[in-house]
């Protein structure tokens, strides 16, 4: 099978200062030296670079060419996991940040990863986005049962949740924890958006989400929109 190659981002030379170089985060990444991303990504905060632009122009590259490696069988979970602890290092360093630069809190948002599935890094990175527009998102993490979705949901008021799934077959998951809110009558207090890489619009219809984002950047805009549109109150 061919190597996947690194892909590099465009104009990502003019989105640093003069002579800075991300090829050694990329490395840090692809090989998984967390400890490392981790300096590299706290030097990259300290020389002022945009949150958003160490993410797509240090992060991304390294991750992405191992994510391709991995399905195309080059690598396999090991690998493929230290390279998300490396993502996952940097991401933590990243993420207060853009929480910070929100300007008030647009309301309350619940997200995790559907049963049975434990990718968490597209959700990690919506949170972000969402932290950053405004909301304040309480994240489950991965493997969540449909009861800690609505307990949590009920604890907190949620005006919105969100379920990740990367497997075709958790993607089921999706429908089967809209199912139980609607069980427990809780349906009509959320918005509920669902996203993942084998979902769909059409697979949201389906499954009566009120949403699909095929990205962070769409998850932000569904969020925004849903959640100034009517819902029953909780109690
Ligand atoms: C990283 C990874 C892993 C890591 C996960 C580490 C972690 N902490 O997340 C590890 C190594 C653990 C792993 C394990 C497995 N994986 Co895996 N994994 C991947 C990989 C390479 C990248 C996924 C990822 O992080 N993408 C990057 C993020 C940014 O993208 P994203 O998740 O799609 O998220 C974006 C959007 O979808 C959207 N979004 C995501 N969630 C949400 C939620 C909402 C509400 C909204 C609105 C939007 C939204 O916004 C995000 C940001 O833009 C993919 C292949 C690929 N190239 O995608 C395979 C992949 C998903 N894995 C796959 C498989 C088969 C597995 C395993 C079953 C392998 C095995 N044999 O055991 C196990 C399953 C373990 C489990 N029970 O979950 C398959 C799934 C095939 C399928 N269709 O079912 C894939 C597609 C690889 C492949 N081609 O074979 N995996």
């Amino acid at each position: 099978m061919e190597d996947p190659v690194l892909k590099i981002p465009e104009d990502w030379e003019s989105r640093a200062p003069e002579g800075w170089e991300w090829a050694t985060l990329w490395d840090a990444v692809e090989t998984g030296d967390h400890i490392y991303a981790d300096e590299r990504v706290q030097q990259a905060i300290d020389a002022d670079i945009d949150p958003r632009v160490i993410l797509d122009d240090g992060l991304f590259p390294g991750f992405d060419l191992q994510a391709d490696r991995f399905s195309a069988q080059v690598i396999f979970i090991p690998e493929m996991l230290i390279t998300a602890r490396a993502m996952k290092a940097g991401l933590a360093l990243i993420r207060p940040l853009l929480a910070a630069m929100a300007e008030k809190p647009l309301g309350t948002f619940v997200m995790g990863t559907v049963l049975g599935d434990m990718h968490d890094i597209g959700q990690s990175i919506v949170t972000i986005m969402l932290e950053n527009a405004g909301f304040n998102v309480i994240n489950l993490g991965t493997d969540v049962h449909p009861d800690k979705f609505i307990e949590t949901a009920m604890e907190e008021k949620a005006d919105l949740v969100g379920f990740s799934a990367l497997l075709s077959t958790t993607v089921y998951y999706q429908k089967v924890t809209i199912d139980e809110f609607e069980k427990a009558g809780h349906r009509d207090k959320v918005h509920i958006l669902i996203g993942g890489a084998p979902t769909s619009p059409e697979w949201a219809d389906e499954c009566g989400a009120d949403g699909w984002g095929k990205d962070a950047v769409e998850a932000v805009r569904l969020a925004m929109k849903l959640v100034t549109e009517e819902r029953v109150a909780w109690a």
